[in-house]
């Protein structure tokens, strides 16, 4: 029954091809929540404007990136999948929640201290208060529960202080949302600098793998992976980052617990272990990458798909609008 089923929000950026950290950390909990809660899930498009991008190059990953969720098994017909610039509704209570959020809260937020450092000669309001307008989409749909990878989860926690800010302020008006961060592969680190989180925008492209890259390619970057010189298959991610990774990645691709893992390769070295995990690795691809290519060739109904999920998503954006216009006294032409 629609009434009893909690909400999920999440997003995801269009700034470059996914990669499998995006996959293990975040797309496969949205594939598997769909059933349970009323879901939404989204293509972050605003949030990736806020380190330059190519406007031809953009316009194209937002469609890719959105072929890639409903490859992931994120099926529109059983969520709301939609591009965030298309429902209007979240820049609106963006600017409303700017104006709840403080200058202190937002200088602690360590993603910003990340990407300003790496973007010193664009460091933009917007890259500042990105983590308001990540609120504004997750309050916008009273989403109960938000599965993002362990990165996220400083943004969650404010927009849990900023709904909590305005709810004791202009009185109950949204649901205090909660992270869902899985206990392994919220955080799959870098093949080649295995201290750093794996990201789609590394410049290097051996240090992720991609959900599109080809069986081969993922062979390749895995043999080439950093690992140590004590040649024991172990997990000890303080110590031992490279090898604990790719015991992650195969553990998770290969849904076996940690302690099976750490059995499995019991004895043996680290061929083995970059082999299996390429194997691994590609039997979670082999299914994406096959959609994925067959829904490149069908735009028409992937833009009918958006279109339908931008409708849905801003029926229900607009009832929260309404009623953060009304709390807040900006309704006067009622
Ligand atoms: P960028 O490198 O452009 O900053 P990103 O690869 O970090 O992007 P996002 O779009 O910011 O990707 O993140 C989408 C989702 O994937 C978020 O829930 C994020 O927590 C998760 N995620 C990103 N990188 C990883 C990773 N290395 N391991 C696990 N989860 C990840
Ligand atoms: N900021 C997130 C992407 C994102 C998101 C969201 C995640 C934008 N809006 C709402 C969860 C809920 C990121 O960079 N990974």
């Amino acid at each position: 029954m629609e009434s009893v089923r909690k909400t999920v929000l999440s997003g995801i950026q269009p700034s470059g091809v996914l990669t499998l950290g995006n996959y293990l950390g975040a797309l496969k909990q949205w594939a598997q929540m769909q059933d349970d809660y009323l879901s939404l899930y989204m293509v972050a498009d605003l949030h990736s404007i806020t380190v330059r991008q190519e406007p031809a190059v953009l316009r194209r990953r937002i469609s890719e990136t959105y072929a890639l969720l409903l490859a992931c098994g994120i099926d529109p017909d059983r969520s709301i999948v939609f591009v965030q610039s298309q429902v209007p509704e979240h820049t609106q209570l963006s600017w409303i929640m700017n104006c709840i959020t403080y200058v202190g809260e937002l200088n602690r937020m360590t993603q910003f201290k990340d990407k300003s450092a790496k973007h010193a000669d664009n460091v933009n309001a917007g890259l500042f208060t990105y983590p308001v307008l990540m609120a504004s989409d997750i309050l916008l749909y009273q989403a109960h529960c938000v599965p993002v990878g362990a990165d996220q989860k400083q943004h969650v926690e404010l927009t849990r202080d900023v709904a909590t800010r305005f709810n004791n302020a202009y009185g109950e008006t949204f649901v205090v949302p909660e992270p869902y961060i899985p206990k392994f592969g919220a955080r799959i680190m870098s093949l080649q600098e295995p201290e750093k989180k794996m990201s789609k925008s590394d410049p290097n492209p051996n240090a992720f793998l991609l959900l599109t890259d080809d069986a081969d390619t993922v062979v390749r970057k895995l043999r080439r992976a950093v690992t140590d010189c004590e040649g024991v298959i172990a997990y000890d991610p303080e110590n031992r980052p490279g090898v604990s990774n790719l015991l992650t990645i195969y553990s998770v691709c290969a849904n076996m617990s940690m302690e099976d893992a750490q059995k499995h390769f019991d004895g043996l070295g680290y061929g083995a272990l970059k082999q299996e995990t390429a194997d691994a690795v590609n039997a979670v691809l082999d299914p994406i990458r096959e959609e994925y290519a067959r829904l490149l060739t069908d735009k028409a109904y992937l833009s009918e798909r958006m279109k339908d999920g931008a409708e849905k998503a801003s029926a229900i954006a607009r009832k929260t609008i309404r009623k953060v216009y009304r709390k807040v006294g900006l309704d006067c032409m009622r």
